[in-house]
């Protein structure tokens, strides 16, 4: 089976295929010449996640799946959640989003965290989501090179490591998405 993974992020890609390796193809944008930004101006991760998806649906008429992540922080009221991108601002980088994480967090005591991911999928003209959540915490400074975005700030909850410590094999073995990549997996496996 084929099918295209709409996203702009190379390490979600990288991910993903790995997770699927020798179970489902997993065609990128570029595979299909799609190189326009993908508007994501949804209030939660399950519309983003669709609006990416029903984008390629409609502009290049493949079935395809879609992810949305956030981070949701207790101590922030679940922020920056769907936000998490653009934590920092709209030009803003991973670095950027973390510092200002770790700025904000300075006084709490509690740093429970999790990321959660939701992945949109349009088959046959119907709509799917399915869903993965990884608790943990924000620790108080950054640890570790692997992974992206978020990772070397956050601690899985039962880890001494962080995401970015404990590197790819690990944490797609336990992370929120492919927690939710398994359900899609199982799912398109079964149809
Ligand atoms: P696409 O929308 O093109 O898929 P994106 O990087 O914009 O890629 P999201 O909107 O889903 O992805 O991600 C929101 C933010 O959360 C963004 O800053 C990511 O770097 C971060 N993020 C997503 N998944 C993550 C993960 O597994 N580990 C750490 N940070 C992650």
């Amino acid at each position: 089976m084929k099918i295209v993974f709409a996203t702009n992020n190379r390490h979600k890609l990288d991910e993903i295929q790995k997770i699927t390796e020798g179970k489902i193809e997993i065609l990128s944008l570029s595979d299909i010449d799609c190189y326009e930004e993908i508007p994501e101006t949804g209030i939660t991760l399950e519309e983003n996640a669709m609006m990416k998806a029903q984008f390629i649906k409609d502009k290049f008429g493949f079935d395809c799946f879609a992810d949305d992540t956030g981070l949701e922080v207790d101590a922030l009221d679940g922020a920056p959640g769907v936000y998490s991108s653009r934590y920092a601002g709209e030009a803003c980088n991973p670095q950027d989003n973390m510092e200002k994480m770790l700025r904000v967090l300075e006084s709490k005591k509690n740093r429970k965290a999790r990321f959660r991911t939701v992945i949109a999928l349009l088959l046959n003209g119907r709509q799917y989501f399915f869903e993965g959540e990884i608790n943990g915490e924000i620790i108080e400074e950054k640890r570790g090179t692997a992974g992206f975005g978020y990772d070397p700030i956050f601690l899985p909850e039962g880890f001494d490591k962080t995401f970015a410590e404990l590197g790819d094999e690990v944490k797609n073995s336990i992370s929120h998405r492919a927690i939710a990549t398994s359900k899609l997996i199982d799912f398109l496996l079964s149809i």
